[in-house]
Order: C-alpha cells, then sequence, then structure tokens
C-alpha cells in the first residue's frame, strides 16, 4: 500500500512540491498515491475491516458493501465550524463565517503539524464533472482516512487517470483533510479517529487560492472535499468569476408518454427530498423520470443560448432513513451493491436496516453506535443523518446523458424547502427576476443534516445558505444578470414548490413521492405552453382542473388549500424575507426589494 514522493506517478512540479510540503508538515508514517483500482479499493476495504471502521455486510445480501459507524460527535456537516477566509469580512458577506486568512494560515499550521503521526497520508487525484467536460475541475485531497479515499472512489473521478489529464503543468485544487487524531508509537487505533472537540474542528475556504483545509471530521460534507467544499463552496467563487453558476441542485430528466423530454434542476436544502425526486417512479401512467444528479449542478450558458446543467460528481451520498420502496425505490436499488453505509442499524444477518426503510425492524440488531438495540428499546436504530454512498451508475434510472461532457439543456428550475404552512404546492414565477426572488425568499425547516437545532424555519437562499462563499447579495446579482446573456425566452422557467405542507391539525397535505409527478407533468406543460394556470398575487397557480390527479384520493378542500394564497401567511412571509434582506445591506440587488415590494403591493390588492 506504501509509495514515497520519489516514486509519485505524476511529474507535476506544483503537485510534487505540494505533496512534499504537506507531508513534511503532517509527518505521516507512509505516503500512498491513490491510482483509483479496484483493487487497490479493495485493498483499503480489507485494511478498514481489519482496523474495525469497516464491518463487510453480508455478501449474499448487499454484495461489496459495508458499515461504518461513527464517532457520536461526529454525524452531520458543522456549518458554525465553516469558515470563508476572504481578505474582507464583507467579501464572504453575513451569512458566512469568516476569519482572518493569515490567522487561520496559522492556526491551522499549528493544527496540522504532526498531525498524522503513525498514519498513512493519502493523495487523492480526483475530477468534478467527466474528464472531457469543459467545466471539468481537478482536485487533489490529500487525507490520513481511508474511510474518505473509499468514499471519494465512489463520489468522484478519481486516480490515474486524473493525473494523466493534469500534466506537468496543469492546475488543481488543493484539498487538505485529516482526522485530526495523530497515534503515537504503540498507540491503539480507534474504528472512527476524528477530533471529538467541536471547537477543534475547522472547515475553511481560502478564495485568493481556491484551497480547502478541513480538519478534525471524517464525516461527508466535513471530510470528502470534492462535494460541498469544492464543488459548492469554492467552484460558486469560481461561477462567480467566470460567469456559470455552481448549485445545490439536483437534476432529472421527465419523458412524457408522447417521448418528449424535458429537463429539470431543482433546489432544496440538506435532506429535503432531492434524491427522492431525482430518480422518483412517477406514479402517472406512461410518465418516466431519469436522473443526472441529487445534489449539485454546475450550470452553464451554452452556444444556442440555453442553460445546461451538469453533474460534477459520480455518486449519491443520500439519506438513508425513510429511503424505502415506496420513498425511493431506485435508490434502495442503487444501494444494493457495491455501497458504503454509514450510521445504519446492523442486522442479525449482517444486513442494514434504518427507519422508515420500510420493511419490519429486525427483532434486534446493533443500532448506529454499535450497541444492543431492539425495536422497543427507546432508541433510534440509525442516526437520523445516517447515509448510504452508492455509485450512480447503479440507479437502474440513471439517464444516458448523466455524463455528457456538455450537460444538458435545462427546461425549469425549482425551489423548494420543508414548509408546513403558507407556501402552496406549486407555483411559477412571472419571469426571471420573479423567479430570482423566489429563490432568494426559500426557506425551510432545518434538518439533521447539519449540526443544529432540526425542525425550526430558516431562510436558506437558492439552499445555498451553507455552501455560497462569498456576498449572497452579489450571489443573488449573478443570477439576476444571465438575461443580459441570452435570450430571456431561451432561459428555464422557474417554479416554486412544496411537498410538505401540512393542514392545521398537522396532516400531510399532499402524498408526495411518486404522486410529485403530477406537479412535474404540469410544469412541463407550462413550459409547453398548454398547461392552464390563474394569475395572483404571488405568481402563476395551476388550476385545480389543471392538475392531473387522476386516481389521486384527495379531497377537494385539500386540493384547495394547497393552491391557494393565504395572504396573511404571506405577509409574514414578506416581513421575514425583507429582514433578510436588510442584513445584505447595499448588496442587495434593487431589483429584488422591487419584487418583495411589488408582491407587498399585489397582496394587499388581493385581500
Ligand atoms: O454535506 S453532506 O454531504 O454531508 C450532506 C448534505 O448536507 O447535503
Ligand atoms: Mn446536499
Amino acid at each position: 500500500m506504501s509509495g514515497h514522493a520519489i516514486t509519485a506517478p505524476t511529474r507535476n512540479a506544483r503537485l510534487l512540491a505540494w505533496v512534499e510540503e504537506m507531508t513534511r508538515l503532517c509527518q505521516p508514517a507512509q505516503v500512498h498515491w491513490c491510482d483509483g483500482s479496484d483493487q487497490e479499493y479493495q485493498q483499503l476495504c480489507d485494511l478498514m475491516v481489519a482496523s474495525g471502521t469497516f464491518i463487510k455486510l453480508d455478501p449474499q445480501r448487499r454484495p461489496n458493501s459495508y458499515l461504518a459507524r461513527s464517532h457520536p460527535s461526529d454525524v452531520a456537516r458543522v456549518e458554525d465550524r465553516t469558515f470563508i477566509c476572504a481578505d474582507t469580512p464583507e467579501e464572504a458577506g453575513p451569512t458566512n463565517h469568516w476569519a482572518d486568512p493569515e490567522e487561520m494560515r496559522r492556526t491551522l499550521l499549528t493544527l496540522f503539524k504532526g498531525c498524522m503521526t503513525g498514519r498513512t497520508l493519502y493523495v487523492i487525484p480526483f475530477a468534478m464533472g467527466p474528464l472531457n467536460s469543459p467545466l471539468c475541475k481537478i482536485g487533489i485531497e490529500i487525507t490520513d482516512s481511508p474511510y474518505v479515499v473509499a468514499n471519494m472512489r465512489i463520489m468522484t473521478r478519481m486516480g490515474q487517470a486524473v493525473l494523466d489529464k493534469l500534466g506537468p503543468d496543469g492546475t488543481f485544487i488543493p484539498c487538505m483533510h485529516s482526522v485530526g487524531a495523530p497515534l503515537q508509537p504503540g498507540q491503539a487505533d480507534v474504528p472512527w479517529p476524528c477530533e471529538p472537540d467541536p471547537k477543534k474542528k475547522y472547515i475553511v475556504h481560502f478564495p485568493q487560492d481556491y484551497s480547502i483545509w478541513s480538519y478534525g471530521s471524517g464525516y461527508g460534507g466535513n471530510a470528502l472535499l470534492g462535494k460541498k467544499c469544492l464543488a459548492l463552496r469554492i467552484a460558486s467563487l469560481v461561477a462567480h468569476k467566470e460567469g456559470w453558476l455552481a448549485e445545490h441542485m439536483l437534476i432529472l430528466a421527465l419523458t412524457a408518454p408522447s417521448g418528449r423530454k424535458h429537463y429539470v434542476a431543482a433546489a432544496f436544502p440538506s435532506a429535503c427530498g432531492k434524491t427522492n425526486l431525482a430518480m422518483m417512479l412517477p406514479s402517472l401512467p406512461g410518465w418516466q423520470v431519469h436522473c443526472l444528479g441529487d445534489d449539485i449542478a454546475w450550470i452553464r450558458l451554452g452556444k444556442d443560448g440555453r442553460l445546461y446543467a451538469m453533474n460534477p460528481e459520480t455518486g449519491f451520498f443520500g439519506v438513508a432513513p425513510g429511503t424505502s420502496q415506496h420513498s425511493n425505490p431506485n435508490a434502495l436499488a442503487a444501494a444494493s451493491r457495491n455501497t458504503i453505509f454509514t450510521n445504519v442499524l446492523l442486522t442479525p444477518d449482517r444486513d442494514v436496516w434504518w427507519e422508515d426503510m420500510g420493511v419490519p425492524a429486525p427483532a434486534h440488531g446493533w443500532d448506529w453506535q454499535g450497541q444492543e438495540w431492539t425495536p422497543d428499546c427507546g432508541r433510534k436504530g440509525a442516526h437520523p443523518n445516517a447515509r448510504f454512498t452508492a455509485p450512480a451508475a447503479q440507479c437502474p434510472v440513471i439517464d444516458p446523458d448523466w455524463e455528457n461532457p456538455e450537460g444538458v439543456p435545462l427546461s425549469a428550475i425549482l425551489f423548494g424547502g420543508r414548509r408546513p404552512s403558507t407556501i402552496p404546492l406549486v407555483n411559477e414565477a412571472f419571469g426571471w427576476e420573479h423567479g430570482v426572488f423566489m429563490g432568494s425568499a426559500c426557506g425551510s425547516e432545518t434538518t439533521a443534516a447539519a449540526l443544529h437545532t432540526a425542525g425550526v424555519l430558516r431562510r436558506d437562499p437558492f439552499a445555498m445558505l451553507p455552501f455560497c462563499a462569498y456576498h449572497m447579495g452579489d450571489y443573488f446579482a449573478h443570477w439576476l444578470e444571465l438575461p443580459q446573456r441570452t435570450d430571456r425566452d431561451k432561459l428555464p422557467k422557474i417554479f416554486f414548490v412544496n411537498w410538505f405542507r401540512k393542514n392545521d391539525n398537522g396532516r400531510w397535505l399532499w402524498p408526495g413521492f411518486g404522486e410529485n409527478s403530477r406537479v412535474l407533468k404540469w410544469i412541463c406543460e407550462r413550459v409547453d405552453g398548454t398547461g392552464r394556470a390563474r394569475q395572483t398575487a404571488i405568481g402563476w397557480l395551476p388550476t385545480p382542473e389543471a392538475l392531473d390527479l387522476n386516481g389521486l384520493r384527495i379531497s377537494p378542500e385539500d386540493v384547495n388549500e394547497l393552491l391557494s394564497v393565504d395572504v396573511p401567511g404571506w405577509k409574514n412571509e414578506i416581513a421575514d424575507v425583507a429582514a433578510n434582506y436588510r442584513k445584505l445591506d447595499s448588496h442587495l440587488p434593487a431589483a429584488l426589494s422591487q419584487e418583495l415590494e411589488a408582491l407587498d403591493q399585489r397582496l394587499s390588492a388581493a385581500r
């Protein structure tokens, strides 16, 4: 497994110098350059089984699949410990944690000094996006976590081909990662090494050189640096500069019975059902959904003036609890083999289980912390943010164009969140500026995907609150600029959706999942100019007959509530959005305050 910088499989001088410098800083016992091969993956998995990090699942039930249990402190992204070290706090804006770059560099150098003693330093060459895509970005992650290497192998294009593309003088995004748990000579390792003190975890981004430094956590978005850190935060900076968009969006294709196909991108906050929508099994006969991505979309203007979206990842890092034959059969199929599970329950027959999996709980098992578990023990078997890491290619409905280097042309963009009240099932923007306003006003009940109180409403503009690495007002302006660069009518139509509406008694008003195809159908009809709608103060709403509700048991009262305008609710909404806008100060584009004002007036007129 070992190899030294001298035997490095690249002649890229910058890369060699960086790896050497980091090796000197971190003092690992050995250095391993990852080639991305099957053999290497197998060796790493074996190593982790031997060390107790991985439990091998029954090969008959889950071929080539493993379970990892994290340290109980290391179960989600740490937004409080995520920093943007721009030159000035103003560049990072009020939605980010800013830290002085020089001071942070010093802090990190102290933390990383000797942090890999007794461990292997892995060099992971990876690409976000197909290697032949004009948007492809190369990153190199240095990590002391074999768990990270194995996950990166599923989530990114990783290995020798990337070094070959990099060549002797190509540039890359340097991504430094350590779990922050050096081993002294003779010290026994633990299954999930990390820094348990939350105050000593750091997820740091430097806009000056696009570098990423992550310390103390081995978990998902904190440690798989190609994902949130590179493909969203750093990419948001690059995209701002280069004139494209890096978004927290799924990409799907919807095909009508006629064969007509539309591509749709949708932004929802973490753990709000992006994976479920991205690969949904439509309940409407004859309609098909194909998946291109479930978390991140890189979007740019094509030569024809349309917006093209590309998924930079190659895997799904999906929330396990709630994933069932009913909610997402295609995700279950994708995770049926070659999958890494993190923080789910282990069954006696060495398979996995989680809450709301749609199959009976085993009579006993071992919970996500490895403790004996029974259905009546009063504890959850899986952590609410338990995850599966599964290859995208294993999704039964993966779209044939999911690796198209040019991406796919978008017909519609959706925004949404978990909103038990006020926000209707679906609402179409009057035009681009109004759509950008809708994205900027996005809010959602918080979830277990980040370490904070779940279930409280927070504004999460474009579902990018934790991921936009520059001033949110400038980000809005970047979106608003698009009509100056192409014909308005070539831009996708913008919609706001809400599957999570409840009535006053707390009952869900809409069944969701495959039934959301009914909403997607209306959206495509609107794009094609055939869908019926009524103009309201908040946008275009479907008339009750315009939604295809054939075969769905839903009362006319519920439909009415889902498609009505709650004027007092919207007035509160406006006040909250306005309060958030004020924080953006002079960076708030005038077009958005105008949209807010116009909405307020339309609502007053509607009273
Ligand atoms: O950030 S993660 O990749 O751990 C998941 C998410 O929050 O979307
Ligand atoms: Mn996400």
